[in-house]
């Protein structure tokens, strides 16, 4: 048996006004429950750090930038850092990255047990717009702000498993997922902010949405017999209702925990990265059953093209 105890630390609302010390004083508190019930990694939401700031449609770079954070640890987050060396805690978590030479990315990273930063993942699949849209009930100015990332979909071999990552809206591509299927997957962890309603559509509530959600994450983890653990921030920013909703995933597709609210909450669940064998070895055994002489449109052609 192969476990890591996995503490999905989803959060509640982050204010636009609230300061980066104290919602990392709220993360540092789920930090020490997580300990506290044996975790060895926790996994935080998306831009666990801010408000979902793409809500907001903003023009003066300078007003971007305070959104970003340009070094990682810095000095909001460096107690979270030193804070999961002392408890020994893996942590995983998202915010908005601004490189070096300018680059914006909606990123998230892996640490080990010693508080270092051992893997970073960049969100590719962006959603909504780039420039305001009247036809919306809110905005949800994604590529405005962000580019998609560049790093591919990779994985790391860190805690005797294989873990990958995706952020929010990547979740909802098999794609994603089957890439790093084939790297051999055992656990990809994800951060979201998802509104509660479609902003095109007022009649899709967060029934539906939540339904959504849980369908990609559990579908990806049976097809690819993997774990799935979907973080949340939730409540309501600003007059913004986020969905809650975060589950973990074993590898047959099942929910094994569950958020039951929508503040900050963890759930714990110890997870066998060994429970990924089996559907690996048969069913989704990769070389014995893919056929990929068939599926050269998947990376040749992006949208649909009717011949018929
Ligand atoms: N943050 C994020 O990616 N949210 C999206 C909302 C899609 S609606 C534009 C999601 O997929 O949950």
């Amino acid at each position: 048996m192969r476990k890591i105890v996995i503490g999905a630390a989803q959060m509640g609302p982050n204010q636009k006004a609230d300061s980066r010390e104290t919602i990392v004083a709220r993360m540092l508190a789920l930090l020490e429950e997580a300990a506290r019930k044996g975790c060895t990694l926790v996994v935080y939401p998306e831009l666990a750090l801010t408000t979902f700031f793409p809500r907001w449609y903003i023009e003066d770079p300078a007003e971007i930038d305070r959104w970003f954070e340009s070094e990682m640890p810095n000095a909001a987050t460096q107690p979270l850092f030193d804070k999961a060396r002392e408890l020994q805690v893996a942590i995983s978590f998202g915010y908005a990255e601004l490189t070096a030479d300018g680059h914006h990315f909606n990123s998230q990273i892996l640490t080990d047990r010693d508080g270092n930063i051992v893997a970073k993942y960049r969100k590719i699949h962006l959603p909504g717009h780039s420039e305001w849209d009247d036809e919306r009930a809110f905005q949800h100015l994604e590529k405005r702000y962000f580019e998609p990332g560049d790093l591919g979909f990779p994985v790391w071999r860190t805690q005797d498993a294989v873990i990958g990552m995706l952020i929010c809206n990547d979740r909802r591509w098999p794609e994603a997922y089957r890439v790093m299927g084939l790297q051999g997957v055992e656990l990809v962890i994800l951060g979201y902010n998802t509104p509660s309603v479609n902003s095109q559509n007022s009649a899709e509530g967060e029934e539906q949405r939540l339904y959504h959600s849980e369908l990609s994450m559990t579908a990806a983890a049976y097809q690819n017999s993997t774990w799935v653990v979907g973080v949340a921030k939730a409540g309501d920013e600003d007059g913004h209702p986020l969905m809650g909703g975060s589950i973990i995933v074993d590898p047959n597709g099942y929910v094994v925990a569950r958020a039951k609210t929508d503040g900050d909450e963890l759930l714990v669940h110890e997870c066998d990265m060994d429970l990924s064998v089996f559907g690996k070895e048969t069913i989704f055994d990769f070389a014995r059953h893919r056929r990929i002489e068939h599926y050269g449109l998947i990376t040749s052609q992006t949208g649909v093209v009717r011949k018929v």
